[in-house]
């Protein structure tokens, strides 16, 4: 039911293909995020259109919201929601140590970490919430979700050497307990490396995290703020010593330079709101560079926002009409944006995967790294 092979490779970087019992998923492969069961401003119709092969939801919020009742009365999520290609779902172990940021009103952690699980205070009403590494497993067997993350423990930048180094002994105690906890078949879990922006501690997480011996291996723990070079560096060691026969996720990740560069390095897949949330707020990335398309320049400007997307948008609406819906506030100025910047992001992974196969790889890169250097505006 899942296979993963890498078709060809050009230096690290690898054109593969995953199989899941719901399709095919070419890789490098861009995940929208659908974190409450919606990709935002989108509806499926629209993302099968422009070529998404796998979305994203979170154990987090859909456990909130609708509740893990609601998604196994409908049969799992793939039912509740109607799409019927591959979904992977995050632990939630990301989402709730985002959370440990905000502070309660008289100053204490909105998130407290125990070895047995985490305890969290929601966004929404405020309740408290236990989560454990099984019932993580367990909300995900609920959703039937094709790829399923384990929870982890996710820390920032900068951090101590011993912060991290707990970190990660306590995400691999926790990786034990979820593969334990594992029962369905017809799902694949996923391994988190994670050892901030130590590089001894990062090639230990990959080695020891290995040795559970996954399906595939996420990289977690990177993109929170840390200098882009950093990233790209953490994510290229680690991938140095994860088997090459296995996919490589690195979690959260990113601007499309970002995804250039950590394809580069041997990543295979990828998710990111940045495609997504910049769309609701007026900024498109095209080819060359990103545009904000709330400035006064456009508001006669009746050209299309890229003239080299062949996307729904950019083939019918002008820049100035674009900036109108969105300073109108209109529903259609979200969608129409969002529908641009993820055909963006498909179409910059679809000439990634060509490349790779044609041997020229690094000449693509290259070739948009120059072009996206530059903001048009
Ligand atoms: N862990 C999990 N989800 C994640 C991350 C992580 O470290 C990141 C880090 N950028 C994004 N999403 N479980
Ligand atoms: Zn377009």
């Amino acid at each position: 039911m899942f296979k993963f092979e890498v078709l060809k490779a050009d230096g690290k970087a690898r054109r593969g293909r995953l199989y899941t019992p719901h399709g095919v998923i070419e890789t490098p492969v861009f995940m929208p995020v659908g974190t409450q069961g919606t990709v935002k401003a989108m509806i499926h119709k629209l993302l099968e259109d422009i070529g998404t092969q796998i979305i994203l939801g979170n154990t987090y919020h859909l456990y909130l919201r609708p509740g893990l009742e609601v998604i196994e009365s409908a049969g799992g999520l793939h039912n509740f929601i109607g799409w019927k290609k591959p979904i992977l779902t995050d632990s939630g172990g990301f989402q709730v140590f985002s959370l440990a940021k905000d502070r309660l009103k008289d100053g204490r952690s909105k998130v407290k970490v125990e070895e047995d699980g985490v305890y969290f205070k929601d966004h929404l009403a405020g309740d408290t919430h236990f989560f454990t590494p099984e019932f993580v497993i367990k909300a995900q067997e609920i959703f039937g979700s094709d790829i399923i993350m384990p929870l982890d423990e996710c820390v920032e930048y900068p951090t101590t050497y011993a912060y991290a180094k707990s970190a990660l002994e306590r995400t691999l105690r926790w990786l034990d307990r979820s593969i334990k906890a594992k029962t369905r078949e017809d799902q694949v879990l996923f391994g988190i490396v994670q050892g901030a922006f130590f590089e001894d501690l990062r090639r230990e997480s990959a080695l020891r995290t290995m040795e559970r011996e996954l399906f595939g291996y996420a990289i977690g723990g990177l993109s929170v703020g840390e200098p882009k070079e950093i990233m790209i560096e953490m994510a290229q060691l680690v991938c140095e010593e994860l088997p090459w026969e296995k996919p490589r996720y690195l979690m959260g990740v990113g601007m499309p330079e970002d995804l250039l560069m950590a394809i580069g390095v041997g990543v295979d897949m990828f998710d990111c709101v940045a495609p997504t949330r910049m769309a609701r707020t007026g900024t498109l990335f095209t080819s060359q560079g990103k545009l904000n398309i709330r400035k006064e320049i456009y508001k006669k400007d009746f050209s299309p926002p890229d003239p080299e997307c062949d996307c729904y948008t950019c083939q019918n609406f002008s820049r100035a009409y674009l900036r109108h819906l969105f300073h109108a506030e209109e529903i259609s100025a979200y969608i129409l944006n969002t529908i641009h910047n993820l055909h963006f992001y498909h179409r910059l992974m679809e000439g990634a995967r060509k490349a790779i196969e044609e041997g020229n790889f690094d000449s693509y890169r290259k070739g948009w790294l120059e072009r996206l250097s530059v903001a048009v505006g």
